[in-house]
């Protein structure tokens, strides 16, 4: 178009808007303003999306004092006497929104996402996102959107106020034709904040403080979120650039906090995982999953099956007990129309993925699957009875898996003429739900099977990570002496309550002892002895077995439990157990002692991340990050502090272990 200049954003593979290119686009900016003959200026991004917002890389060092960063390009555009408009395509995230904001007209594509996610690396937006929000949407929406640090569809953007339009052709096409018609200039830093629609400037105070509220405390994850609603308290109170000053102050406190460097450190961790041998497998040859198998429609079975229809992944599971089937379809059926009640889902969509879960006894129907997993019952005979099975029906390029948490799957592989494409996919319970997925390496197991396990993981959107063929994997093999160091404390006197109280003080959703009953103690009892017995030194969990006291499913286990609290699944401390930890403690010998807090917290972390070092030494772990990935997605590892491996590293405590 005469008289329009395009500046694309083109930095692959996500238009990071790095120091180095940052550079690049603030001659574009000020090129563009020199330009008598550009009256216009549409910004678009290259490689299929706006961008992914600042290089998260950049904020590992202190700035160099001469470095241009997208302030400066924002700045720039603000100073520009001619009018923006930012077409845009794909992702739109963070700064790339920030830099979407400072031009007078955003018009996106309708498969457009965009948001400031910078809240999920323990940020806030600092290229103005906090004050020209507030200015555009109102503070009160202004601080949902960036507080939740998701991202949106094009649709609820426009819904929201922060595009002009959506468009369904191409959005690119639609910026030229307005910025041709030469829009007058509105920025929003000439704006007043306000509120909200309909809600008067002196209910600020109160949203605000209701958002500081809400917000969980400080020392638990909370510093970015207290200090971005600082900054929108800044443009609601005060003038443009005030607010940019204190929001810069604010941004800087938190790029160099605990919380933010663990953050990106978790950041940065998954997407290391699919590297393997200097491969990344995410990105090697891989088999296309079009369909999947699973054998055994139990709880596992059922919810693995239900991942895979999330992922429009159509599904056949086999099991011959009916009633196992017909518990797995109300537990299917459940599941969707939950998620219709929740909104996530239309009926019709909740049809259409139950209906791709066909359940059957014919194992013949496995033959076309690409993938199968076998959820059977946690025995070696009976896992290599289905694999033999398997190896018979699998049509030759399937990947046959196994969901075992602790059997050998080079046992399994064995008894098949395709050892090269068995491994192991250990889900964990629910397998729809829970984001970590532990990808098993056989010895045998080839890289174009690994490679489609991995591509498998990010289909279902799960974060996969590789472990070596080893007893407990890596989750559980720590777990076991994580569980087994709580029992320490309890045969010293700690009461299980104040361990598990110490534990989610520390920012765990639940403590060890809380934990074992969800997941059963009859489980950990059995594993004990499959490992040749338990490393306790007194029975309590013997015993507790055998008067059935087996958890929450028991209603009793460490722990009583009482429908009438928290329906059932609020622990209720049992001075019962206390008795029998103070008894057995007695009669092996060991004396009570004061623990305090901090022993607590340390020698149960020490014992995370002394087996976190053997695994990685004996590589069944690759990576310590791999590590804290499986405890912050797997187990409840407080993220804002990066994970087993990094805690210990970066804040060096465990000296009271
Ligand atoms: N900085 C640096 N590298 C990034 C990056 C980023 N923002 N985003 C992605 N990468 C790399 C990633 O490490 C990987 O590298 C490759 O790109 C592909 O990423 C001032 C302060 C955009 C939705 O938080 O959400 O702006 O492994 O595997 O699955 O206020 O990347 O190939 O070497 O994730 O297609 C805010 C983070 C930054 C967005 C694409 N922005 N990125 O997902 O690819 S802070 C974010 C994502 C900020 C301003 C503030 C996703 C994606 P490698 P990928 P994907």
């Amino acid at each position: 178009m005469d008289g329009v200049r395009v500046i694309t954003l083109d930095n692959p593979p996500v238009n990071a808007l790095s120091l180095a290119y940052c550079a690049k686009l603030l001659a574009a900016v000020e090129a563009a303003e020199r330009d008598a003959a550009v009256e216009a200026v549409v910004v678009s991004g290259a490689n299929g999306l706006f961008s992914a917002g600042a290089d998260v890389n950049d904020f590992r060092n202190e700035l160099p004092a001469d470095a241009i960063t997208i302030r400066d390009v924002i700045a720039a555009v603000e100073r520009s006497g001619k009018p923006y408009v930012a077409a845009i395509d794909g992702n739109c995230l963070g700064g790339g929104l920030e830099l979407a904001l400072a031009c007078d007209y955003r018009v996106a594509s309708a498969r457009a996402k965009l948001g400031l996610p910078e809240i999920k690396l323990g940020l806030l937006p600092g290229a103005g996102g906090t004050q020209r929000l507030p200015r555009l949407i109102g503070a009160r929406a202004a601080l949902e959107f960036m507080l939740k640090g998701s991202s949106v569809t094009a649709r609820r953007a426009l819904e929201l106020g922060i595009l002009d339009e959506a468009v369904d052709g191409d959005a690119l096409e639609r910026a030229l034709a307005l910025a041709a018609t030469a829009p007058a200039k509105r920025r929003l830093s000439t704006r007043e904040a306000f509120i909200g629609d309909d809600i008067p400037l002196q209910a600020g105070p109160y949203v605000l403080a209701q958002a500081h509220a809400m917000a969980p405390p400080e020392e638990r994850g909370g510093l970015a979120a207290h200090k971005l609603i600082d900054a929108v308290q800044a443009a609601v109170e005060l003038p443009f650039a005030f607010g940019l000053g204190r929001e810069a102050r604010l941004f800087d406190q938190l790029v160099r906090s605990e919380p933010s460097l663990a953050l990106r450190h978790v950041f940065f961790a998954e997407r290391e995982l699919p590297k393997v041998d200097g491969i990344d497998l995410s990105r090697a040859a891989a088999n296309a999953v079009k369909s999947a198998g699973v054998v055994g429609a139990g709880t596992m079975g059922s919810g693995i099956a239900i991942a895979f229809a999330q992922a429009g992944i159509p599904v056949v599971v086999v099991d011959t007990d009916d009633d196992a089937v017909d518990r797995a379809r109300q537990t299917v059926m459940g599941m969707f129309m939950y998620q219709v009640q929740k909104g996530r889902l239309t009926q019709e969509e909740a049809w259409q993925r139950a209906q791709s879960i066909a359940f059957t006894d014919d194992w013949s129907r496995l033959g076309e699957a690409d993938v199968i997993v076998e959820a059977v019952f946690e025995d070696l005979d009976v896992k290599r009875d289905v694999f033999r099975k398997l190896d018979g029906v699998a049509k030759t390029a399937a990947v046959l898996a196994t969901n075992t948490s602790t059997l050998d799957v080079d046992k399994m592989a064995e008894v098949t003429k395709r050892p090269d494409r068995v491994l192991g996919l250990h889900f964990f319970v629910p397998a729809n739900i829970m984001p970590l997925l532990e990808v098993v390496r056989g010895n045998k197991t080839s890289q174009e099977s690994l490679a489609t396990a991995f591509r498998l993981g990010k289909a279902l959107r799960k974060k996969a990570v590789l472990s070596g063929n080893a007893f407990g994997f890596i989750g559980n093999r720590m777990i076991f002496d994580y569980l087994g160091e709580a029992t320490a404390l309890a045969e010293e006197g700690v009461a299980p309550a104040r361990v598990d109280a110490v534990m989610k003080g520390f920012g765990f959703p639940m403590g060890p002892f809380a934990m074992s009953d969800l997941s059963g103690l009859d489980v950990g009892a059995a594993i004990a002895k499959a490992r040749g017995g338990s490393s306790a030194r007194t029975d309590v969990l013997e015993q507790l077995v055998a008067r059935r006291r087996l958890g929450q499913k028991t209603m009793a286990g460490y722990f009583k439990y009482d429908k009438s609290v928290g329906k059932g699944r609020e622990p209720i401390p049992d001075p019962e157990v206390e008795t029998m930890f103070a008894d057995a403690a007695r009669r092996a010998g060991i004396a009570p002692r004061d623990v305090s807090d901090d022993e607590i917290r340390d020698r149960l972390l020490r014992a995370l991340v002394e087996r976190g070092r053997r695994l990685l030494e004996e590589g069944v772990a690759l990576r310590p990050g791999d590590v804290d990935i499986v405890y912050v997605y797997g187990y409840g590892f407080p993220p804002y502090r990066g994970g087993p491996m990094w805690y210990a590293q970066e804040v060096g405590a465990l000296s009271h272990a």
